[in-house]
């Protein structure tokens, strides 16, 4: 048994920061520079969140290099330089590392520690939060940067501990990498570890076969070395760029509003999801989300290219996917994903004509056959936007905790405050733009607007802000109306939680237009549906 720490144990600051991801890192970075007195608190060992877990081969960002980088700093900008269109985990987490040793951010941190409870003493207006080494801090503010995508699913395959094998799961994988070659791999899941993954399994591997619940979107990343021409002409353009997402326009050139394409116009557009565009592509079709003969059309358009590039017919088929409409579950941005299934070493099992009994001491026996395996790769995904704020046990005013308020799917004012939770912000949290977006300028958004909330309780000497019930009741019915009249709700995916068994099924992300520039009114007008109190 633990004895209660002394008071003298207890680090007394202003803010403590949970993650070292991109969230954490700029968080932790603008508080200090600010003057706050910061713990940040990460259970990885080193900085990265996401690029530091994900290290499976193949994994790659799907925005963008170019994109998918913090804006905040012109000196940082130019003290990096991307090496290809889309680049791998390890440059993505050299980048989290050069901006850590940059800014020098990793004192801040403690690393292998969990943050395990986070409780709001109404007394002092404070929060204790603990960790799972021991460690208390007294903090004013608290500040979740736990990851949206930070709790990987774990296989409950029955059977699974019994595998004599080896066992990986994308989001955990081991830092010294897995030797493949000449093994037979089981893959089991098509979602985007797996379809960037699984190319470069087969490259390796004697045999490996993929196990698909549901077959999946994927758009050609069409990859390419960044020429030094590419990169300047970014850095020329990003004054304009910042200038847009700074005043809440999205940063890229969209097609204008309330277009509604005919087919003539639509086609071309469609054609552009094969043109290494990626997400973008599809953001630049009007109306993709909204509606069916646009969205049929688009989905049409891939599935065909899917028949051409899968010889064989039968195989084309099952790995077309029907049941959802394109977009709907984030798609894929791949290399060579259809095109390895005509290798001879692969093979796909569809687990909706036989699905998985049991993973045996030797492999994966579905109710057709029995598959040997070496290696089992688990890409199973994730306990998606709530899971990592859940696994904390967080408890606002009364001692209610966390887990009650959201046991019917959670409920945010902005994706980034909680009625009952005061000095608590959630960064990119469930009601926000958050993974429909580039996380990296969501990222940025939320650190500034909490920079800001912060200060503004600062400067009008109050103790505490905290969303109002009503606030916050008002936006969930707005992000489940925005939600509503799009065609996402449509799909059995982890934007609705549908991925883990038990999970209320709630459209968690935000959908509408103009996020930031409410959030940038809420503020102005002296944030409107925060009560600030002495
Ligand atoms: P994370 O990077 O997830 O960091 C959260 C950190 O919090 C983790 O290190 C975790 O260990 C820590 N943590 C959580 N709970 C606790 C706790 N209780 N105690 C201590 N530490 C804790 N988004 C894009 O926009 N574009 C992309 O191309 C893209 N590619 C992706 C590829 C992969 C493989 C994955 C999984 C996600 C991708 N994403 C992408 C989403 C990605 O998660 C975000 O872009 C971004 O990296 C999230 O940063 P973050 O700091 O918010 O969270
Ligand atoms: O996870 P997923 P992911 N038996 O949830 C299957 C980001 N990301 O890690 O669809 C058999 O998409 C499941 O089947 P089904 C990105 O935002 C980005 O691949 O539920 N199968 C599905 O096929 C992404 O969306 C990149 O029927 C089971 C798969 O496992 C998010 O992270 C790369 C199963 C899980 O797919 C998650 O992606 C990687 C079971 N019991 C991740 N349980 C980029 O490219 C689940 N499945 C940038």
């Amino acid at each position: 048994m633990t004895s209660a720490p002394s008071t003298d144990a207890i680090r007394t600051v202003d803010a403590v920061v949970v993650g070292a991801g991109f969230a954490g890192l700029y968080m932790v970075h603008k508080l200090r520079e600010a003057g706050f007195t910061v713990q940040g608190v990460d259970a990885a060992k080193d900085v990265g969140g996401t690029w530091y877990w994900n290290r499976y081969p193949g994994a790659r960002c799907d925005i963008p290099s170019l994109l998918y980088s913090y804006t905040w700093s012109d000196e940082l900008r130019d003290s990096w330089r991307w090496s290809e269109k889309y680049a791998t985990q390890p440059e993505i987490l050299a980048y989290a590392e050069h901006v850590a040793d940059r800014y020098d951010l990793r004192p801040a941190f403690l690393f292998e520690t969990k943050v395990v409870s986070a409780v709001f003493n109404e007394e002092t207006g404070r929060w204790r939060v603990e960790t799972d080494k021991g460690q208390v801090f007294d903090a004013r503010f608290c500040i979740m940067g736990t990851g949206c995508l930070s709790v990987p699913r774990v296989p409950d395959l029955p059977g699974a501990a019994s595998f004599k094998g080896k066992a990986y799961v994308t989001g955990q994988w081991p830092h010294d990498g897995v030797d493949f070659k000449g093994k037979r791999v089981a893959i089991i899941g098509t979602g985007s570890s797996a379809i960037q993954s699984m190319p470069l399994i087969a490259a390796d591997a004697a045999q490996v076969t993929v196990f698909q619940r549901t077959p999946n979107f994927s758009l050609p990343a069409l990859n390419t070395p960044l020429t030094d021409e590419e990169v300047a002409a970014f850095n020329e353009a990003f004054p304009i760029y910042k200038s847009l997402l700074d005043s809440g326009e999205p940063g890229i050139p969209l097609p204008p509003k309330g277009w509604v394409p005919s087919d003539e116009e639509l086609a071309p557009l469609v054609e552009q999801l094969w043109n290494g565009g990626g997400l973008i592509s599809a953001a630049m079709i009007p109306e993709l989300m909204r509606s069916e003969r646009i969205n049929d059309a688009a989905a049409d358009f891939v599935r065909a290219r899917i028949r051409e590039i899968v010889k064989d017919p039968v195989l084309a088929a099952r790995l077309t996917p029907t049941s959802f409409p394109i977009a709907a579950k984030r798609a894929c941005v791949d290399t060579d994903y259809f095109a390895t299934y005509n290798r001879d070493n692969v093979t796909l099992v569809d687990l909706r004509e036989t699905p998985i009994e049991a993973i045996t001491e030797t492999g994966v026996r579905t109710s057709g056959a029995e598959y040997p395996a070496d290696i089992i790769v688990y890409a199973l995904g994730f306990d998606a936007m709530t899971g990592a704020l859940l696994n904390i046990d967080i408890r606002g005013r009364d001692g209610v905790a966390l887990r009650d308020v959201w046991s019917e799917g959670p409920k945010t004012y902005l994706g980034v405050a909680i009625a009952g939770f005061p000095n608590l912000f959630t960064v990119t949290g469930p009601g926000s733009p958050s993974v429909l977006s580039n996380m990296l300028n969501s990222i940025e958004q939320h650190v500034d607007w909490i920079f800001d909330a912060i200060q503004h309780v600062q400067k009008t000497q109050s103790a505490l802000i905290e969303a109002t019930p009503q606030a916050q009741d008002d936006w969930v019915a707005h992000v489940n109306e925005e939600a509503d009249q799009t065609l996402y709700p449509r799909a059995a995916s982890w934007y609705v939680g549908a991925n883990v068994p038990g999970k209320p099924r709630v459209f968690m992300p935000y959908v509408g237009e103009g996020y930031k520039k409410r959030c940038d009114q809420i503020a102005a007008d002296g944030y409107v549906g925060f009560a600030l109190s002495r």
